[in-house]
């Protein structure tokens, strides 16, 4: 068994010891105590995402106005064939946060017509929804062998040498966008680490647009981000015995044109103190005082290309949609 199967074994979705670790989160314990006593204070957007945020997330990606996940599941249902292609021959795939890989599976049909079998590492810091993916692919594609890997792959990736073929690393989405520049050239450079000569990364970037569509996408009119937003603090009552009042934060998002990225804050309505039970202390909020959640980082072809070449891969072919909204880049090790 290679190193990567027994991780996938010991990191299963359904181990008893993951349950019980929703409940009471003793890793998030030191991020949670450094983003709130900081000034201004911040959580980590990967907090977003235990089952209920991973929820959320899909439901984001339903509204009207989240334009990047249709875009981007446009230009793969398009170019899924042309880009498998462009990869190279006898493929693994290896999808770094694969959330439930409803757009990979574009991808892994296009690589099955061109080879007979193929396996496929989706990793994720949500084990519920790698177990969604889980369930959609093992029924759907019979010479796929599907292995999840439950990872904070920010933190560390996990061992790629010893799989066979040609890897190509997936990391759709723009997720990339949720790094800050040094971070995420930093993440790219360790990913270059983990693979081969000739190997091969696709990565999504949401393109800078029209400061309105962006505006709205982190805006919808139903509420689902700000019900996202607040997840986080949700989650913070859930898992560490906070007390946070949801009804007492609003959810503000904008667009920052010089930093070329979206912003997302929770904002205390009022003067008030939230306890959280597990750090064994209160943390105090002005009116007004701001938690900032998440950047969500916008790109053009010249930003993109920097990035990659910085990290040390070579840009060699990109996709995107009529609208130039969003785009797909293959880059080569
Ligand atoms: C999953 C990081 C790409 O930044 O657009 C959606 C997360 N935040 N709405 C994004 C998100 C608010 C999303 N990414």
């Amino acid at each position: 068994m290679t190193a990567i199967n027994k991780a996938a074994l010991l990191a299963s979705p359904i181990a008893p010891s993951q349950i019980a670790q929703e409940r009471r989160n003793p890793g998030a314990l030191d991020e949670v105590l450094r983003g709130l006593t900081a000034r201004p204070r911040r959580l980590p957007p990967k907090l977003f995402y235990d089952a209920a945020g991973s929820r959320l997330f899909d439901e984001i990606t339903d509204t009207p106005e989240y334009y990047p996940t249709r875009t981007e599941r446009g230009i793969l249902a398009e170019f899924a064939g042309g880009m498998v292609r462009q990869a190279g021959k006898n493929l693994t795939l290896i999808e770094l946060g694969a959330g439930s890989a409803s757009k990979t599976q574009l991808l892994i049909q296009a690589l099955l017509r061109r080879q007979l079998r193929a396996e496929f590492y989706p990793v994720d810091v949500s084990s519920s929804a790698l177990n969604g993916a889980l369930a959609s692919l093992n029924g759907h594609f019979p010479r796929l062998r599907v292995s999840p890997i439950v990872a904070d792959y920010t933190h560390k990736l996990p061992e790629l040498s010893s799989l066979g073929g040609r890897k190509l690393v997936l990391f759709l989405g723009s997720t990339i966008g949720n790094f800050e520049p040094e971070e995420a050239e930093a993440f790219l450079k360790n990913v270059r680490r983990s693979l081969s000569s000739g190997d091969a990364l696709l990565i999504g970037f949401d393109l800078i647009k029209d400061a309105d569509v962006l505006h709205a996408a982190y805006n919808d009119a139903a509420g689902v981000t700000a019900q996202f937003n607040k997840n986080m603090l949700a989650r913070i009552n859930r898992e560490l015995g906070g007390t946070f009042d949801l009804d007492a934060f609003q959810h503000v998002a904008f667009w920052n044109k010089r930093k070329s990225r979206i912003e997302m804050h929770l904002e205390s309505v009022y003067e008030q103190t939230a306890w959280i039970e597990d750090l064994g202390r209160g943390f105090h909020f002005e009116q007004g005082e701001r938690i900032h959640t998440e950047n969500s980082y916008k790109f053009n072809m010249s930003s993109l290309e920097r990035l990659l070449r910085r990290a040390g891969f070579k840009l060699e072919k990109s996709w995107t949609d009529p609208k130039g909204w969003f785009c797909e880049a293959l880059a080569r090790v």
